[in-house]
C-alpha cells in the first residue's frame, strides 16, 4: 500500500472556530496527522510517498473554477484589506440563505467568503490553499497509483485539511477541497467506469454527496450520525437517493448518537452490499475515525480494536481502493485507529 502524505499540511492551522456558542481552539490540528504518520512508521504499514504538483485542471472539473480561484486568492485579498489581518483567520459570518440572490457575486470580501462557505467553524488561513492543494494532489496521485497497470491495489491520501464536507463551490466542516471526490474523478479518468465512495466518517459527507448527486457513474454511500441531531444537519437523510442520472446512486445510512459497533457494522454491511450491487470497479473510502468512543465531538461507540474489523470488511470488496483521511479528533488515538484500519485491510 502506498501512503501519499501531505508534507505541507501544517501550513493550514486555524486558530479558532465557532463551536457551541463560542470561539474555541480548532479541533482539526496538525498533530492529528503526525500521530497517524508515527503509528504507520512504528508498525511499518505502507510505503510513504510525497505527492506531485496538484492537477488544477482536474480540481476545476470537480469544483467550480470560480470557487477554486477564490480559494487561491482569498488570503491575499484578506491581508490587502488590512495588514493586521495577517494575525487573524478568515472566518465566515454571513450567508445567502433562502430568499437571497444567488445569481450575483458581491465585491465585498466577507460577502464572498459567505457565498463560498456554509459554517463558521472552518477558518481559512495563510497556508490553507497550499495545504489543501497538496492534499488534493495526494488524493489524485493515490487514485492514479491504483489505476496504473502493475501498480499497487491500495493507496491512501494521508492529508489534512479533510475534504468530505467541501462541495463543488463551498468550504465548511474543516474542508476546502473534496479529496475523496477528486480521487473518484481521477479513478474515472483513468478508466474505471463505475466508482463507489464509501464514507465512514461520523459526519455525513454532504460535499461528496452533492458533487455526485446527479451522476450515475459514481455511487455515494455514507454511514453517519443522524443529521437531525448531528452536524451537518441539513443533508444526510435516508430519503436522499440521487437525482436524474444519479437516481438510486446515493445511499445514506444515518444512525442515532450512541450507536455501538454491532449496529454500526450492520449499516456498513448494507453499504458494502450496495457497492457490490452497483458493480463498482474501484472504491474510495472516506476514512474518518471520529466514530471512536473517545472522540470529543462525536457520539458513536467504536473501540480501537474494532477498526481492524472495519479494514477487513472494506477489504472484502476486493476492489482497487483509495483511502482519504477525514475526521477524528481524539488526537493521540487517531494514529492507532487509522493504523488499525489499514492493518485490518492488509497489503
Ligand atoms: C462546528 C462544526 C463542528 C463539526 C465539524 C465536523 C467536522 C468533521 N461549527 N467532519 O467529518 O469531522
Ligand atoms: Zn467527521
Amino acid at each position: 500500500m502506498l501512503i501519499f502524505h501531505n508534507p505541507v499540511h501544517e501550513k493550514h492551522q486555524g486558530r479558532q472556530e465557532m463551536f457551541r456558542g463560542k470561539l474555541v481552539p480548532c479541533h482539526e490540528t496538525a498533530a492529528r496527522l503526525e500521530f497517524v504518520l508515527d503509528a504507520l512508521r512504528q508498525r511499518s504499514i505502507g510505503e510513504l510517498r510525497t505527492p506531485s504538483a496538484a492537477d488544477i485542471a482536474l480540481i476545476k472539473r470537480v469544483h467550480s473554477p470560480r470557487y477554486v480561484d477564490f480559494l487561491a486568492s482569498a488570503w491575499q485579498e484578506w491581508i490587502a484589506l488590512d495588514p493586521a489581518n495577517a494575525q487573524l483567520d478568515v472566518l465566515p459570518s454571513v450567508w445567502p440563505v433562502r430568499g437571497f440572490r444567488h445569481d450575483i457575486e458581491p465585491t465585498n470580501f466577507a460577502a464572498r467568503v459567505g457565498l463560498f462557505s456554509f459554517d463558521s467553524g472552518c477558518p481559512l488561513t495563510a497556508g490553507t490553499w497550499e495545504a489543501a492543494t497538496a492534499g488534493a494532489a495526494c488524493a489524485i496521485d493515490a487514485a492514479r497509483a491504483v489505476s496504473a497497470t502493475g501498480g499497487p491495489r491500495t493507496a491512501m491520501a494521508l492529508t489534512r485539511p479533510p475534504g468530505h464536507h467541501a462541495g463543488a463551490d463551498f468550504f465548511g466542516g474543516y474542508c476546502f477541497l473534496n479529496n475523496a471526490a477528486l480521487a473518484a474523478q481521477a479513478l474515472r479518468d483513468a478508466g474505471a467506469a463505475r466508482v463507489a465512495i464509501l464514507d465512514v466518517d461520523y459526519h455525513h459527507g454532504n460535499g461528496t454527496q452533492s458533487i455526485f448527486y446527479e451522476r450515475g457513474d459514481v455511487l455515494t454511500v455514507s454511514v453517519h450520525g443522524d443529521p437531525a441531531t448531528e452536524y451537518p444537519f441539513f443533508l444526510g437523510y435516508a430519503d436522499e437517493l440521487g437525482q436524474g442520472a444519479g437516481e438510486g446512486r446515493n445511499l445514506n445510512l444515518p444512525l442515532p448518537a450512541g450507536t455501538d459497533f454491532g449496529t454500526w457494522t450492520q449499516a456498513l454491511q448494507q453499504g458494502l452490499a450496495a457497492i457490490r450491487t452497483f458493480k463498482a470497479d474501484a472504491v474510495v473510502i472516506a476514512l474518518g475515525v471520529d466514530t471512536y468512543e473517545g472522540d470529543p465531538i462525536s457520539k458513536f461507540k467504536l473501540k480501537s480494536g474494532d477498526y481492524f474489523e472495519v479494514g477487513r470488511m472494506v477489504a472484502s470488496l476486493g476492489l482497487p481502493t483509495v483511502f482519504t483521511m477525514e475526521g477524528g479528533y481524539a488526537v493521540a488515538d487517531v494514529g492507532i485507529n487509522v493504523a488499525n484500519v489499514l492493518e485490518g485491510f492488509g497489503n
